[in-house]
């Protein structure tokens, strides 16, 4: 289907600021081009607006929910719309709290079509803390918790159904830091995660292929890439490094595999912070991971 790529300026749901430049960087370094040399139609079209950032400590276990609030309603109405017309969307973040907006609108578009959802997860966290168990009150480590039903009412109702998706929809992959709580908490749901020791032990191609079964013609994939997935010396430019991540390999084949599949229908792109990165090299990364989401690879394959 056509793209529509929408940038959305905000670091709101981190305590580090940055990520706000994610979608600029991400311009800068080609993405649209990118796309759209790979014979997509591909628009650019413009950010979504939302609050100021206030830098404010927590507040009930969460910095800013209210301007959170705001730029995921934003971010919801966006995805919504370019999925109503027949369009993929991209969103460039901006930090991971977005994905709040940007998956509930999918999953409200999957229901309202009768097709399934599943959610390519791919970071060095599982996002899954709630307000009484976040060791820094920051948004963007609780939006897979919020999708589940678990958060605040203002963030769980957003696409009006809850939950929004179940944890049985979701797979994680390239996972390395859990909190104490959050850990407890994945347990307790039966959160698909291929930590970092699985994709070690297995591979990324058994990784993948686990992770992708049942995704069938029915099925809407939506991939939600954190770039702090990937290892810090290929991808320094992002708020919460964590070492030991997915290599350059490993991730090009995560994205061969969903181009294979043939089931992308929607893309978020987050935590591209510029202000840490060594000359847009980030960004710059996560285009050329983009392109072989849309197919390019090195030889022909059938
Ligand atoms: C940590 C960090 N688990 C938190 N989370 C991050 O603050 O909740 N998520 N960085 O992307
Ligand atoms: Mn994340
Ligand atoms: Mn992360
Ligand atoms: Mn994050």
């Amino acid at each position: 289907p056509p793209v529509s790529v929408f940038g959305v300026p905000t670091d709101i749901g981190a305590s580090r600021r940055g990520a706000s430049m994610g979608p600029e960087a991400l311009r800068v370094a080609g993405l649209v081009e990118a796309i759209a040399a790979r014979g997509v139609d591909a628009r650019d079209i413009g950010d979504v607006a939302g609050p100021r950032n206030p830098v404010s400590p927590p507040v009930d276990g969460y910095r800013h929910l209210a301007e959170v609030t705001a730029w995921n309603r934003a971010v919801f109405d966006a995805s919504l719309g370019e999925l109503r017309a027949g369009r993929m969307p991209i969103m460039l973040g901006g930090d991971h709290c977005l994905a709040i907006g940007s998956i509930a609108a999918v999953a409200a578009h999957c229901r309202d079509n009768g097709r399934k959802l599943r959610v390519l997860w791919l970071d060095a966290h599982a996002d899954f803390n709630t307000s009484a168990l976040t060791p820094s009150g920051n948004i963007h480590g609780m939006p897979v918790a919020c999708l589940c039903g678990m958060g605040p009412q203002a963030l769980t109702t957003l696409g009006g159904v809850v939950p929004a998706i179940t944890p049985a929809q979701v797979r994680q992959i390239g996972i390395r830091s859990v909190d104490p709580g959050e850990k407890q908490l994945v347990k307790e749901h039966g959160l698909d995660i291929y930590d970092m020791r699985y994709i070690d032990e297995v591979g990324m191609r058994r990784t993948m292929e686990e992770a992708l079964e049942g995704v069938d013609a029915d099925t809407h994939l939506h991939v939600s890439f954190d770039v702090d997935m990937l290892d810090p010396s290929i991808a320094p430019g992002t708020g919460t490094r964590v070492p030991g991540g997915v290599n350059y390999r490993e991730a090009q084949l995560i994205m061969e595999m969903v181009a294979d599949s043939g089931r992308l229908g929607s893309l978020d792109l987050v935590e591209v912070n510029p202000a840490l990165d060594r000359r847009n090299a980030t960004a710059k990364l996560a285009v050329d991971l983009v392109e072989s989401l849309f197919g390019k690879s090195t030889l022909m394959r059938d």
